[in-house]
């Protein structure tokens, strides 16, 4: 028998991201083969106009797992049921604008949207916040959605994993599926820590095989903190395919069993935290699920004093953006 329709929002629909995630994940790649879905897209209505070509071109692709494709832009009608929000549409940093402007004009989306889906979403609704700066636009959407568990609510740090994982795999000669156990502790920015200490190729600690402390500590740290920043100065526009990768991936991690002894990179809610990081903060940690949507934060993975110097400033970052919102948006909304 079939399984029973999933579905799936993604915000931000017209945009570069949302083009190249929409098709793949209508392919059946990210839920599965099996997986009928419907689409519910929300975009500004501005951009409605645009969105409406993206629509006739998922339906001229005839996927069989697309059942349905809903687009407006009004989340409460957008969100109606929902069992996964890819929250990807945000404004982009502006010339000149502080990261309290972003903060403050991309914090009212993620109240408006944290609201809808708390009213009309799924009560299980899994939400991955792609949208800049993601890890305090997920804080704003958790603070305003008491009614979903505080546990549904991630920010994308999976690119930035996969893009450590292929500096391993490169420097060392090894393909990149024997690169394991990377992780990306803290904030999506540049002060995101890459670790390598506890990253392994094929099963080996990566520090064994690479032996290149220098290029560890400087160049492979650097590379993935500022490879957005590479990839807007090739492209002329930042990661689009790639970042609709680590979205689909993201999403597949919660829904497919880790393999022992590895473990994922996401940005999840840092309440009761096993590593001392502030209690009130979305942070990238080592996760692990049995494949049902949840997931557990892995303790005891060891930080050297190297490590330990980073992740004290990235959870620094992460208190100061949250402090940028809180004055803005209400204290009670944040810390509810
Ligand atoms: P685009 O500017 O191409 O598209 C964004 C779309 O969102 C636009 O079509 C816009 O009309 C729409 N939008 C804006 N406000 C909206 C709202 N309130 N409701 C619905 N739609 C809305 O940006 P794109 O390149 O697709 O990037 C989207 C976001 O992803 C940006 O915030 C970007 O910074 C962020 N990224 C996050 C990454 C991560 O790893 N977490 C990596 C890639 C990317 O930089």
């Amino acid at each position: 028998m079939a399984k029973p329709i999933k579905k799936i929002a993604v915000t931000g629909g017209a945009g570069q991201i949302a083009y190249n995630l929409l098709f793949r994940i209508a392919s059946g790649e990210m839920l599965g083969f099996d997986q009928p879905i419907a689409l519910h897209i929300l975009e500004l209505p501005d951009a409605m106009k645009a969105l409406e070509g993206v629509k006739m071109e998922l339906e001229d692709c005839a996927f069989p797992l697309l059942k349905e494709i809903k687009i407006g832009s009004d989340p409460k009608e957008i969100f109606k049921g929902v069992h996964v929000a890819l929250l990807v549409g945000a404004k982009p940093r502006g010339p000149g604008m502080e990261r309290g402007d972003l903060l403050n004009d991309n914090g009212k989306i993620f109240v408006e949207q944290g609201r809808a889906l708390n009213d009309v979403a799924d009560p299980d609704v899994k939400v991955l916040v792609v949208g800049n700066p993601c890890n305090t636009n997920c804080l704003i959407a958790m603070s305003n959605a008491p009614r979903i568990p505080r546990k549904n609510f991630h920010a994308m740090t999976r690119l930035d994993q996969n893009r450590a994982s292929y500096q391993l795999a490169e420097k060392s000669g090894n393909p990149v599926d024997s690169v394991t156990n990377v992780l990306i502790w803290g904030n999506h920015s540049s002060t995101q820590v890459p670790d390598f200490l506890n990253a392994k190729i094929k099963g080996k600690p990566a520090v064994e095989v690479i032996k290149d402390t220098q290029w560890l500590e400087n160049d492979f740290i650097n590379s993935v903190q500022k490879r957005g920043a590479a990839i807007i100065a090739a492209r002329g526009k930042s990661s689009a395919a790639s970042a609709a990768n680590g979205a689909i991936d993201a999403i597949k991690a919660i829904f497919t069993p880790t393999k022992p002894g590895e473990w994922f990179s996401s940005g999840v809610y840092s309440a009761g935290n096993p590593y001392g990081i502030d209690e009130n903060l979305f942070f990238s940690f080592p996760c692990r699920s049995k494949g049902d949507g949840t997931y557990e934060v892995i303790p005891n993975v060891p930080w050297n004093d190297f490590l330990k110097g980073k992740i004290k400033l990235t959870e620094k970052e992460l208190i100061e953006e949250r402090e940028l919102v809180t004055n803005k948006l209400g204290v009670e909304k944040i810390h509810g």
